[in-house]
């Protein structure tokens, strides 16, 4: 079962995309130096460690798919899976799909066959294979019960996998291979991922220099993966202690539906959208007219409300949920039944499946007794990533300085990130600027209205493969991004993105 696929791809999206993406189609004859489509041929091309399984001549558009794993060692060792597949016609370009969740064993593909749940919901390979892309995807080098399971932290080899070596290992063997299979020198590399997979996206800039990657694509994220499940944590601990605040599904949607009312307007058009929820101020008698308890009500503001923990060096600000679909929390961390829950369970939150299975396996405690003031809980975030990089949360400027190019884009209506994570990023990353322009130079960050978290919602259905069209603009051919026009794939409403100014500069 995998919660976080629940809608299907249509034809007439990916029909769109093509017609969309078709004027920035570059892709040339085929090159005469393509080699052999056999495991033998490909396995001659590989570096050491890497184990090439198959490789087979594929249509629609031809290309050579070609499946294998890498070895890791120290620690280790671990065979990290990935397929890999080089289009006869070719634009040297090579597109990393890093997946979000825990990985799961499944290296996410589309189109191997209708009912394969592992098809990444972000990307039509096919489209990109016929823009070109060689294309890469893997299995994140982890081995969990499912893509919400993170009991598999409390393994060193599978914990730095996820973390930033898969992505680094498998983007180093699949470009090499790109390289020597056309026998080009040449290569546009980028990399895209939400969630999970903007962590190893985001990490690698500060772990790795971001040395394998020309633009990083990155999309509803934090740069502490345990950051995440703190939040949940502390609210998910609250409900459990005090069920009286767990909140149904039926008033949270009328919470919801009394917001949307009151608010819609705010940006000046009425279309079931608020396109940005800062700044709304949600009243208690709204709350209580909708059914709300006092108990219930003190959830609300625990969820809404900014907050600080200081269990860090430095204290950290984290953002607050956004007001603008409350009727989407109940999935992810209050829960549409209440408590107790349980991990075997998908009707528990999936928030609590996240933070109960990983604090479990690396402090050997549940959300329920967590304490958040507990040395321990400290090291386990401040930790944060097993890379073992002494460079800042935030230091991105080994990446900044040899080129590379950073978008990133957060749903508005995002009940498992807050979006605002978007600004503490960009905050972050512009302490490191000492000049003018600064982040200008190299980092856009969007907002997008009315999308959940990576996918799914009432705004757009195209962000990742827009973002994916700016950035080879940017990365190719030196145009900066602006304006990034993504549309809704039920009825083809358009919705222009900008890009996101920082309220005030910040000094480096
Ligand atoms: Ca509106």
């Amino acid at each position: 079962m995998r919660p976080l696929r629940p809608l299907k791809r249509t034809s007439s999206l990916l029909a769109s995309a093509v017609l969309a993406s078709a004027a920035l189609t570059t892709a040339g004859p085929a090159e005469a130096a393509i080699r052999a489509c056999t495991v033998a041929a490909v396995q001659r091309l590989a570096p050491a460690g890497t184990a090439i399984t198959a490789a087979v001549r594929t249509a629609g558009p031809d290309h050579c798919l070609v499946d294998g794993h890498a070895t890791v060692a120290s620690p280790g060792p671990w065979d990290i899976k990935f397929r890999l597949a080089l289009p006869d016609r070719f634009a040297k370009r090579h597109f990393f799909f890093a997946q979000g969740g825990s990985g799961g064993g499944i290296v996410p593909w589309t189109g191997q066959d209708e009912g394969n749940a592992a098809a990444p919901l972000d990307y039509d390979f096919n489209e990109l294979l016929g823009r070109g892309f060689a294309v890469t995807s893997m299995d994140k080098g982890t081995s969990p019960l499912h893509s919400l399971d993170f009991s598999w932290q409390a393994d060193p080899v599978q914990k730095l996998n996820w973390d930033n070596r898969a992505l680094e290992t498998v983007a180093a063997v699949t470009q090499g291979l790109t390289r020597s299979f056309y026998g080009t020198r040449t290569l546009h590399r980028y990399v895209s991922g939400c969630s999970g997979g903007g962590m190893g996206s985001i990490n690698n800039l500060r772990v790795h220099d971001g040395r394998r990657f020309d633009g990083v694509i990155v999309g509803s994220t934090v740069p502490l993966s345990a950051a995440s499940a703190l939040s949940w944590a502390r609210i998910l601990k609250r409900i459990i202690q005090n069920p009286d605040g767990w909140i149904p599904p039926q008033k949270l949607q009328a919470a919801q539906s009394a917001i949307l009312a009151a608010h819609d307007g705010d940006d000046g058009e009425i279309d079931g959208i608020i396109a940005d929820g800062r700044g709304i101020a949600v009243r208690d008698e709204l709350l209580s007219e909708a059914g709300f308890t006092a108990a219930q009500i003190a959830t609300f503001r625990l969820v809404t409300t900014d907050w600080t923990y200081h269990g860090l060096d430095e204290p950290v600000r984290v953002p607050g949920y956004s007001v603008t679909r409350p009727a989407t929390w109940s999935a992810w961390f209050v829960g549409a039944v209440p408590p107790p829950w349980n991990v075997a369970s998908f009707t528990s939150p999936y928030g609590f499946l996240v933070a109960e299975s990983s604090f479990r396996a690396t402090l050997g405690t549940g959300v329920a007794d967590l304490d958040l003031d507990d040395p321990a809980v400290h090291r386990a975030i401040q930790s944060g990533t097993a890379d073992g990089s002494s460079d800042g949360v935030y230091d991105f400027t080994a990446f900044r300085d040899s080129g590379g190019k950073l978008l990133t884009y957060f749903g508005v209506d995002d009940p498992a990130i807050p979006y605002e994570w978007s600004e503490a990023i960009q905050r972050g990353a512009a302490a490191y600027e000492s000049a003018t322009p600064g982040l200008d130079r190299w980092y856009r960050a969007y907002l997008v209205p009315g999308l959940m978290h990576c996918f799914g919602g009432v705004g757009p259905s195209d962000v990742p493969e827009r973002m994916l069209d700016a950035m080879v603009n940017w990365v190719e051919k030196g145009r900066k991004p602006q304006a990034i026009t993504t549309t809704r794939e039920t009825d083809g409403r358009t919705f222009i993105l900008r890009p996101e100014r920082l309220r005030r500069p910040t000094k480096g």
